[in-house]
């Protein structure tokens, strides 16, 4: 009877709470990998770009939790994800923000497919609720391309690692403003 009463009351199909819950574990993914580049960094002396990735990876615990919140309000049952394969150490300053640039291309992915799966299905609630998604992604992507250009516009010799470390705070906090503003 327990079952029948809990499926009554779910407004989300198993295979739609499956990929949700799969893209849990990408976004707790996302902010363990960022809480780890920001220790590494602030590790090396590069304390603007720390600063950034550790502000990132709250941002995406935020996003892990909107997911949270959304699948159990519609009778699913949101996942603590397992998070493994975290990378500790790093060859370069510009290697952390092409994983970061690699990283934020997988989960554009996952969430297209996603709201692909939401579109067969016609499950037009959560395909507005992962709007919020395609759009936030377009602006981390975007993000972490400009982020990765500065290594080749600035060059890395000299002061150039001083002032690209500047640089990439000075980005987060522009995209922060920004974001702000559109709220
Ligand atoms: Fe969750 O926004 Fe990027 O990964």
């Amino acid at each position: 009877m327990e079952t029948q009463r809990v499926t009554a009351k779910r407004s989300l199909t198993e295979e739609t709470e499956k990929l949700l819950n799969r893209q849990i574990v990408m976004e707790g993914g996302s902010s363990a990998a960022y809480l780890s580049m920001a220790s590494w960094c602030e590790m090396m002396g590069y304390e603007n770009s720390a600063e950034f990735l550790y502000m990132h990876s709250e941002e995406e615990r935020m996003h892990m939790l909107k997911l949270f919140h959304y699948i159990n309000d519609a009778g699913g049952h949101a996942l603590q994800p397992e998070i493994k394969n975290i990378k500790h150490n790093y060859g370069s300053l510009r290697e952390v923000f092409e994983d970061v640039l690699a990283h934020e291309i997988e989960v554009t992915n996952s969430i297209n497919e996603l709201v692909n799966h939401c579109y067969g299905i016609k499950d037009f609630t959560t395909m507005n609720f992962l709007n919020w998604y395609v759009e936030e992604q377009r602006e981390e992507e975007t993000l972490a391309r400009r982020a990765v250009e500065l290594f080749d516009l600035i060059g890395e010799d000299g002061v150039g690692l001083w002032t690209i470390d500047k640089e990439i705070l000075n980005l987060g906090k522009a995209a922060a403003a920004d974001a702000d503003q559109q709220a």
